[in-house]
């Protein structure tokens, strides 16, 4: 059996990491997400989107994987093939040890330059308190740094895209894991797999416009639901 594992946000949020939509505490939670996610956002300000960049990178990097993203790993051991299509910007699914993990909204610890695209090493400061507005550093050609993440308004790359379209494709089912399906054209994955008649497992706190069309939808958290599914599969699928 061939899993193909679609995540996002609400994932990680058992690591600790707001969901996107969710961040209503953070120092950036008066702005709206679209503006400091968007590449006319970072054209306008770019000082607001890399303080929140940095102040994110910062939390990020102590966060640890959860029982979700160990569980997914883990099921590696038990079915043919597990690819993960990820829209999270973290790194926690491969520190959970999943092998195939690909990037469709890019990952938040590499950088390049926002004009000639020369990757960056970029070393955060560590902040003891969030900064609003932070200058980014700029390279040789005299663009600014950005982080090598997809922003609304920009195309994803084509390697995750094609990587992501032919794992659906060859899967037997997809698990669809802690994402609103809002944002397009990630969205449009598990669309596409059930137009392809695969069986569609979504896991998720709340109904999504995809919950009514999937095979299964289990209303309830990642780290409830993943561990020993891809074993339990079996029975749904063969
Ligand atoms: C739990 C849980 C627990 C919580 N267990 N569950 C078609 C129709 C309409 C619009 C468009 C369209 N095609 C394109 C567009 C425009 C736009 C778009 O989609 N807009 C809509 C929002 C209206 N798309 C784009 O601009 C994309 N590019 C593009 O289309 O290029 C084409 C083009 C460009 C230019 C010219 C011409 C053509 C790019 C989209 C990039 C999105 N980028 C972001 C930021 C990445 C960087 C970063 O993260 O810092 O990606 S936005 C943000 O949303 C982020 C996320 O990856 C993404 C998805 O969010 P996600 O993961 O679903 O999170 P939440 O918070 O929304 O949901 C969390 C869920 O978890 C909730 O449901 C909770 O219930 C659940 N949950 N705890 C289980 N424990
Ligand atoms: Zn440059």
């Amino acid at each position: 059996m061939r899993v193909a594992v679609f995540s996002g946000a609400g994932i990680s949020a058992e690591s600790g990491i707001p969901t996107f939509r969710d961040d209503e505490k953070g120092l950036w939670s008066q702005y709206d997400p679209y503006e400091v996610s968007s590449i006319d956002g970072w054209n306008r300000q770019p000082e607001l989107v890399w303080g929140w960049y940095t102040w994110r990178c910062q939390l990020a990097r102590r966060y640890e994987p959860n029982l979700g993203h160990r569980a997914i790993a883990d099921w590696e051991n038990h079915v043919d093939d597990v690819t993960v299509i990820t829209q999270n910007v973290d790194n926690l699914h491969e520190r959970g040890g999943s092998s195939a993990v690909h990037h469709l909204h890019g990952r938040m610890f590499t950088f390049r330059c926002s004009d000639c695209e020369q990757p960056h090493d970029t070393q955060l400061p560590d902040l003891p308190e969030p900064v609003l507005e932070i200058m980014p550093p700029s390279c040789e050609c005299g663009g600014l740094i950005r982080p090598d993440v997809v922003w609304f308004g920009e195309q994803l790359p084509d390697e995750p895209w094609n990587a992501a379209v032919e794992a659906v494709d060859a899967a037997d089912v997809l698990i669809v894991v802690g994402t609103s399906g809002v944002v397009y054209p990630a969205a449009s994955l598990p669309e596409r797999a059930l137009e392809l008649g695969k069986t569609v497992v979504q896991v998720n706190l709340e109904p999504t416009p995809l919950s009514e069309r999937a095979t299964v939808f289990l209303q309830t958290s990642a780290s409830a639901a993943l561990p020993g599914m891809a074993q339990r599969l079996r029975f749904l699928v063969d």
